[in-house]
């Protein structure tokens, strides 16, 4: 592809690493984000807000707006930190421009920086810049506002420092490549869905998303965490106990919740969630907690005499 031409005519030797980088995802998007139909395309805005949600988890923030402008491109705003805008010293770049250049070299390039949640892939955002025809950065942190843009992930120019401010925070707005994507319209919903999501496993988290087509939003904000979840879901139900059942714990460095409430219709609902992203096909960790509430029943059961010494028992079939 040209893009290689132009940078290391506009950009320096250095660069070309980068831009191999660069070149592999656009080669085969497919690999990095699971497809280039609707799915991947609403993924690049999970990446961007993944990085949000990091910045949250770590303490450092807690607003974020995500906004579906007119043209189809898409604004991430948070008020962390600020993407780090000092020189990498082995790149000879800005770490920002590290972050949106190099893959992999995500909230992790800080080392000490442990990444708890994470987008499907993980593949974080020189991905979405790399799949994107123009990506605009603006930082603020210690005082000072910066800005860089990029073109297909190709940066037109270094990080500059533009002006003062006295907040701080990221915001990454990004266009996707329609020579790459097959479709480039969002879905209010498809991101709303996922937005709530996150604000349930990332309780004091406010997300707003704004539809700016339509003049469309909403805010997701929930203190309960997971036990909102729970409510959320049954919110149309007849449920059979006024409080969701909360259970937590942690072992190590691994912490666990569940929520659930029984309502009064015969078919499960059960979603289960591995550091903020949805397990659709289940694991170790459902596997567990099915049987393990099977054994809760189970145990009841028998010292409270409704069955006889374990003559007869569950099935974990009975109690989805
Ligand atoms: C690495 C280190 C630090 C912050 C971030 C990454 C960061 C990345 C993104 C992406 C979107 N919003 C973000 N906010 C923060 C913190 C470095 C420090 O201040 O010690």
């Amino acid at each position: 592809m040209e893009i290689v031409n132009e940078v290391k005519e506009s950009y320096g030797a250095d660069s070309i690493k980068v831009l191999e980088g660069l070149e592999a995802v656009r080669k085969r998007p497919a690999m990095y984000i699971g497809s280039t139909g609707k799915e991947g395309l609403h993924h690049l805005v999970y990446e961007v807000v993944d990085n949000s949600i990091d910045e949250a988890s770590a303490g450092f923030c807690d607003t974020i707006v995500v906004k579906i402008r007119m043209d189809n491109s898409i604004l991430v705003d948070d008020n962390g930190r600020g993407i780090p805008v000092d020189m990498h010293k082995a790149e000879g770049v800005s770490a920002a421009e590290v972050a949106l250049t190099k893959l992999h070299a995500g909230a992790k390039f800080s080392n000490d920086s442990y990444k708890i949640s994470g987008g499907l892939h993980g593949v974080g955002v020189s991905v979405v810049n790399a799949l994107s025809i123009s990506l605009d950065l603006e930082v603020r942190r210690d005082g000072g506002v910066y800005t860089q843009s990029y073109i297909r992930g190709v940066p037109n120019a270094p990080l500059e420092h533009v002006g003062k401010t006295k907040s701080r925070g990221t915001t990454i707005t990004f266009k996707p490549d329609d020579t790459i994507f097959e479709e480039t319209e969002f879905s209010y919903d498809i991101l709303s869905n996922r937005l709530r999501e996150l604000a349930f496993l990332n309780s004091g988290v406010k997300i707003t998303l704004i539809d700016e087509r339509v003049e469309r939003q909403s805010e997701f904000f929930y203190k309960g965490g997971i036990v909102s979840f729970v409510e959320y879901i049954n919110r149309n139900k007849k449920v059979l106990h006024k409080n969701p059942i909360f259970i937590s714990g942690s072992k190590e460095d691994c912490l666990v919740e569940v929520a659930l409430q029984y309502n009064d219709t015969y078919a499960e609902n059960v979603f289960s969630f591995a550091n903020s992203i949805n397990t659709t096909e289940g694991g170790t960790h459902l596997i567990g907690f099915r049987s393990a509430l099977t054994r809760a029943f189970n145990n009841y059961a028998v010292s409270s005499n409704i069955l006889k010494n374990g003559k007869e028992s569950f099935k974990g079939e009975d109690l989805r």
